[in-house]
């Protein structure tokens, strides 16, 4: 039997539903995508619950998957995967990573122009090529470039959702091998910023060098491409890199500071110093005539001594804090514990991995008082969305399971379809019926501005939207946000009662940190909703809030702070 671990599983179901998608086949893609992602996230090693026979009581995982399953945890490969890689062109995978490109046209250019790698496509951008094909044309070409500029500088950032739980793991065992006195995340990925380059570590240690060779030779660790006595940096096996820096007990503060930036917060702050005769560096803060030091060990200390109150990490990016925090001005942040449910949660009843009752239990175990099921609407197809009468049988299954919960209320809830015109694609005499309306784009992100605040405005305007999803529709690293004047929308919506989300999925974080604050001039109000298609997905609200608290939100400004009573009062439901 092979030595088979579920994430090497996982990627072999992605890869059969890719191909088997490629191939034109139907429904099947959808349930071994669904597979994939539920073995991605299982807690339990699938060989032991294969070793007991349970492999189909995994949600999601009917006969024939687990057929294949088996045979990947029995021979470490599977021949139908095989047999498709032979039958079908090498390369499309990759090419189906570029934004745009699905398996129609990924097909056509690997025919056409035999283009089978990113590299390759560029090229035949550059040269014009593509724009002659049949069904592509100029604008497509540039769409293109512009997508594979966008997929290599993917290559560079990783997603804070991605990197934030690798890196308290990584603080943890450091934490607990004893090797190290205090130790704390610095750089981005304290500041909550929604990409980081890199995991930065700040740790004091009696005993560097053991601290050294505990972190180099880390489980994680694929390379290592410095070990010095105080500094060391690792390539782990995902490819990020992370740096550990042991610094001195008495300027920890300072230091802790210094490298959690960001770099134009620190340069702003240094002008604070200077301004009054002191020098401030990765050392500490210094009288520059006496030289002697007045604030280090602690990082508060250091924004006293300036005469500012302490300012949040995520705040730090230099967009007016200093100045807000010289007048005692700061805003008070909403706080990550603050969040009393989720309003934006799929089930299997579109393309979620669990039911109604698993999410719930989830939702429980966050100590939520509420959450709302907005599976999709029927037009999103590959979403598997709701028919018409969908939301109907919804509601008595919710309502149901609603008189057996304890503890927890499950909303009735939809996400629908913004068309490109901004009708909706579920009438309004359902929507009335439900407790909470999302209303999303999902297509067209091209339109241009004015089209597009249109569309959205006229979604905006139905009397039973709530919500509206992901406003600006971007994929970070992968699609641009689309073309929209969001102040109008702030405006229009705040006038009308419609709150705007922060979807907190790792890749979407939209509304941005840099909208939200935006936002805030228009007294709208936001919801922080996980956009969660698995249960493990309920954990994303933390990223939601990071970035609410990077965009200066306070819990007055986020709905789901409010508890149940207060907040269907807001919804009109
Ligand atoms: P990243 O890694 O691109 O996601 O962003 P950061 O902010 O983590 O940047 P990084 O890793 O280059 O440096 C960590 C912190 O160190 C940075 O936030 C501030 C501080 N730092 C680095 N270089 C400089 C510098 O040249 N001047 C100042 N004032 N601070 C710096
Ligand atoms: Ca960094
Ligand atoms: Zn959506």
């Amino acid at each position: 039997m092979s030595k088979i671990k579920n994430s090497e599983i996982s990627a072999i179901l992605y890869e059969m539903a890719d191909l088997l998608e490629i191939k034109g086949v139907q429904f099947k893609p959808r349930a071994y995508r669904r597979a994939a992602q539920t073995i991605e996230t299982l807690p339990e090693d699938v060989k032991l619950i294969y070793e007991r026979g349970e492999l189909q009581k995994i949600p999601g995982i009917g006969s024939s998957i687990a057929s294949k399953i088996q045979e990947i945890i029995e021979t470490g490969s599977l021949t139908y995967l095989e047999e498709l890689r032979e039958e079908l062109p090498q390369g499309l995978r990759e090419l189906m990573e570029i934004e745009g490109l699905g398996p129609k046209s990924a097909l056509k250019l690997n025919k056409k122009l035999k283009i089978s790698n990113i590299d390759e496509l560029e090229s035949a951008a550059r040269q014009g090529k593509i724009r002659e094909l049949e069904g592509f044309g100029k604008k497509s070409e540039e769409n293109i470039l512009q997508s594979i500029e966008m997929y290599r500088s993917a290559q560079e950032r990783f997603l804070l959702g991605y990197a934030l739980p690798i890196a308290k793991e990584i603080e943890k065992k450091l934490n607990e091998s004893k090797v190290v006195g205090r130790i704390s995340l610095a750089g981005s990925i304290r500041r909550r910023k929604e990409t980081v380059s890199d995991i930065d570590i700040l740790a004091t240690s009696h005993e560097p060098s053991k601290t050294m060779n505990f972190f180099t030779q880390l489980s994680e660790v694929k390379r290592v491409l410095a070990k010095g006595k105080t500094k060391s940096t690792v390539v782990l096996t995902n490819n990020l890199q992370v740096d550990l820096r042991v610094v001195e007990e008495e300027s920890f503060g300072l230091t802790f500071q210094y490298f959690t930036g960001s770099k134009e917060h620190n340069i702003r702050l240094r002008e604070l110093a200077l301004d009054k005769d002191w020098k401030l560096s990765e050392y500490g803060l210094f009288d520059k005539s006496t030289n002697k030091k007045i604030a280090g060990e602690k990082e508060e200390g250091i924004y006293e001594a300036l005469g500012l109150n302490c300012i949040e990490p995520e705040l730090r990016e230099n967009r007016g804090e200093i100045e807000v925090a010289l007048e005692g001005k700061l805003p008070h942040l909403i706080e990550y514990g603050e969040v009393k449910g989720d309003l934006h949660v799929h089930t299997v009843w579109s393309d979620g991995s669990h039911s109604i009752e698993d999410m719930a239990e989830a939702a429980k175990t966050l100590g939520y008082e509420y959450m709302a099921i907005c599976d999709h609407s029927k037009t999103l197809q590959i979403a598997h969305g709701l028919d018409e009468e969908g939301p109907r049988k919804q509601i008595k299954e919710i309502e149901k399971l609603n008189r057996r919960m304890e503890g927890l209320t499950i909303l009735s809830g939809i996400e629908v379809n913004i068309d490109s015109n901004g009708k909706l694609d579920i009438k309004d005499d359902m929507l009335k019926d439900l407790d909470v309306v999302v209303a999303s784009v999902h297509s067209s992100f091209k339109q241009p501005e004015k089209k597009m605040t249109e569309r959205v405005l006229t979604a905006v305007h139905n009397d039973y939207v709530n919500i509206i999803g992901h406003p600006t529709g971007r994929i970070i690293n992968k699609r641009e946000p689309c073309q929209i004047d969001l102040p109008k929308v702030f405006e229009v919506a705040t006038e009308l009662g419609v709150f705007m989300e922060i979807n907190a999925f790792p890749n979407r974080l939209d509304l941005s940190d840099s909208n939200c604050f935006k936002s805030r001039d228009y007294g709208t109000k936001i919801l922080i909703g996980t956009d969660a298609h698995h249960r493990d997905h309920l954990r994303y609200m933390k990223l939601g809030v990071a970035t609410a608290r990077r965009g200066w939100l306070e819990k007055k400004d986020v709905i789901n702070t409010l508890n149940l009573r207060k907040l269907k009062k807001l919804l009109g439901s």
